[in-house]
């Protein structure tokens, strides 16, 4: 076996099955037996375009299987989820479930990859927790105790583009000692036609926390604005798109809070981390958590107002032409919204569900399509700037209090404002 996988979510099953489709013989191991079964018969257990088809291929040329225990290798990658804490401290549980995995098949030599998202020293105390499991082992051959190979090796692709972008998108390698990431380095080669940068580990593990805090700020920034904007009267869509006519200004977009289960998390790793110095990285993420509350306000003031029964919710997905409701602040909106107002009917629309989350299964909250929701609602509040929703641009709202958290009815594109960074 050349290479063994550990975790086959949504980073370890498409890392598998593109080494598997160039040649590299990989093993998959997971603790779930269904995922296991799955993989083996050819099958992805969730939706990602193409990963089916890289996955039934390479199990049928023999390159890729799964399995529940961790067999011997040259190289592992670990890609397990790492949850944040209600202290906002990361949760290393998996991973150090991991390393009890792999310790018992290593005699030294090996490469193992750190790919979870992980706050700052993560990689190093793996390699610690590894020689503690393996004393017999080093991480640099001291003692004539033959040496493992640690890197951090984090992941930028969007879902949605995943097979795409494990191709085409440049990595960054970090090593625990440069021979480490020089050997990370040429297993990647075999499949990434981007740039592969390297440095050490807490860089790498750095690097991708920055980049997500980076937007987290901008995103507060732009929240923040339209705090001010509205306290002063002013159109906060029309002042971010004149000052955005300065050459060296892009202030992003305000909405009704940060979603996603990496912008709104990857940030308190780094204030966990350095507490004292972070106080721009966590004011920025109180401002982006505190602006559901703000929107639940400015609903609540205007169903006092006109003395709705009904308030229509337009959007649930925690970003525009999505279904994924993960960590999304619309649906934090609604589930208080309607607690809240327990005589008000909250008419949720969202064309890209089906059901409900079990999350709002309240009496007072109901599915429902946009026409009947607005016909229903003296308030109107969107939340969701999809694509379904550009009728309401040219649709007669008077005698509704319409609040759009996303500007998105004055907006003059017919398409969605797409984030930077972002190609879809
Ligand atoms: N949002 C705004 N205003 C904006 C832009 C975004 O309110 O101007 C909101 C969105 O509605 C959403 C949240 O921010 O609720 C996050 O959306 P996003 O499109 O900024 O990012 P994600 O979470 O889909 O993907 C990010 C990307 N990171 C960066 O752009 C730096 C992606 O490249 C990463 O791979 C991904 O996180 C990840 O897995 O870390």
């Amino acid at each position: 076996i050349d290479v063994v996988i550990v975790g086959l979510g949504y980073i370890g099953l498409p890392t598998a099955a593109i080494l598997a489709s160039n040649n590299v013989h990989v093993v998959g191991v997971d603790v779930n037996p269904a995922t296991v079964d799955a993989v083996n018969a050819g099958e992805v257990p969730f939706v990602e375009p193409d990963l089916s088809i890289y996955v039934a291929g390479a199990v049928k040329n023999g390159t890729l299987r799964a399995s529940t225990e961790v067999p011997e290798a040259g190289a592992y990658i670990i890609a397990v989820p790492t949850p944040f804490q209600d202290d906002h401290s990361a949760d290393l549980s998996y991973i150090e479930a991991a390393a009890r995995a792999v310790a018992p098949q290593l005699r030294g030599g090996e490469l193992i990859v750190l790919e979870s998202t992980s706050p700052p020293g993560t990689t190093e105390h793996l390699a610690q927790y590894l020689i503690e499991l393996r004393p017999d082992l080093s991480l640099d051959g001291a003692d004539g105790r033959p040496a493992l190979l640690l890197a951090h090796c984090p992941e930028r692709v969007l879902p949605g583009r995943v097979m795409i972008e494990l191709v085409t998108n440049a990595r960054i390698v970090g090593g625990i000692t440069p021979a480490a990431a020089e050997r990370a380095a040429r297993l990647y080669a075999t499949f990434c036609q981007g740039e592969i940068l390297t440095t050490d580990a807490s860089t790498a593990e750095m690097a991708k926390l920055v980049e997500n805090s980076y937007r987290d700020v901008n995103i507060a920034f732009a929240n923040e604005l339209s705090l001010i904007s509205d306290r002063l009267g002013i159109d906060v869509w029309e002042l971010i798109r004149l000052a955005n006519h300065h050459p060296r200004v892009n202030i992003l977009q305000p909405g009704p809070g940060v979603g996603g289960h990496c912008i709104a998390v990857d940030p308190w790793f780094i204030v966990a981390a350095a507490p004292e110095q972070s106080r721009l990285i966590r004011t920025a993420r109180e401002v982006n958590d505190g602006k559901p509350a703000w929107v639940i306000e400015r609903v609540r003031e205007a169903v006092a107002r006109t003395g709705a029964t009904s308030v229509a919710a337009l959007g649930l997905a925690f970003k525009a032409n999505i279904d994924d409701l993960r960590e999304s602040p619309s649906v934090a909106i609604v589930e208080q919204l309607a607690s809240a107002l327990p005589e008000v009917t909250v008419s949720v629309v969202e064309p890209h569900v089906s059901a409900l989350p079990a999350q709002l299964d309240a009496p007072n909250i109901a599915l429902t399509d946009l026409d009947g929701a607005i016909a229903a609602s003296a308030v109107v509040v969107l939340l969701v700037d999809h694509d379904a929703f550009v009728s309401l641009r040219s649709a007669d709202l008077s005698g509704h209090v319409v609040i759009d958290t996303r500007g998105f009815l004055g907006r003059a594109d017919a398409t969605t404002f797409q984030p930077l960074n972002t190609t879809v």
